[in-house]
């Protein structure tokens, strides 16, 4: 698939599933991909902090072929060369991580880049670098990003309204349902959701939920 293919599935994304090796055992990333793909995640994402690099491509390469069949997205975190490599669909990259121009040196021309941001200002400048898509957040206090400061929801429609109408953008950051309805009214549009998910008794319907919501 080619980017603006795979730019086209984010578009019509609402519902964009992690997978980190904070919440999940490397003998379970199979069944809660499958049970995320199941609850109808529109981009799955592999996230494997601190986690060796062979783990880390042992993990990618059950998801694939999974996300593939689903015809998701799959974004790997970090490790641009890997996301080449394995034949991922896109990368996604924080701040920290230098500039997109760099990125997209590595990864060429058809992989989507993704760039978390914390603000007005990052949002419009992950923009302005090329990001295909950004995330946005946290929007609250998160166990999954512990003592970070949450950004709170009254930038969510601003962000919206002069970045999110050029390119998607996802919210994050302790989005669960109970305060789903409040993101949603806020503004966003497309959410990102990772421990209600990794944690909940049933995946896949936890998943189904969410995605009703958003959809
Ligand atoms: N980036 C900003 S908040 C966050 C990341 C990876 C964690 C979101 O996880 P959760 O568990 O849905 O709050
Ligand atoms: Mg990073």
């Amino acid at each position: 698939m080619n980017r603006l293919a795979r730019r086209k599935r984010l578009e019509d994304a609402w519902l964009y599933g992690i997978v980190d090796f904070g919440y999940v055992a490397a003998e379970e990333i199979a069944k809660i991909t499958q049970d995320l793909l199941t609850g109808g995640a529109d981009v799955l994402q592999l996230r494997a902090k601190g986690v060796e690099l062979e783990t880390v491509a042992a993990a990618a390469r059950e998801m694939i072929p999974l996300c593939k069949a689903a015809g998701v997205p799959f974004i790997l975190n970090d490790y641009p060369e890997m996301a080449v490599a394995l034949g991922a669909d896109g990368v996604h990259v924080g701040q920290e991580d230098g500039m997109l121009k760099e990125v997209r040196n590595i990864v060429g021309a058809e992989i989507l880049i993704g760039r978390s941001t914390h603000s007005l200002e990052q949002a419009q400048a992950a923009l302005d670098e090329g990001a295909d898509y950004i995330g946005y957040g946290p929007l609250f206090p998160t166990p999954t990003k512990a003592g970070r400061t949450a950004i709170g929801l009254h930038g969510v429609r601003r962000m919206e309204d002069q970045v999110g109408r050029h390119l998607p953008a996802f919210c994050i950051g302790g989005i669960r349902p109970e305060n789903l309805d409040q993101v949603i009214a806020a503004g966003a549009r497309r959410c990102v959701v990772v421990s209600y998910l990794l944690t909940a008794e049933d995946v896949a319907a936890a998943a189904s939920e969410l995605k009703d919501k958003l959809r």
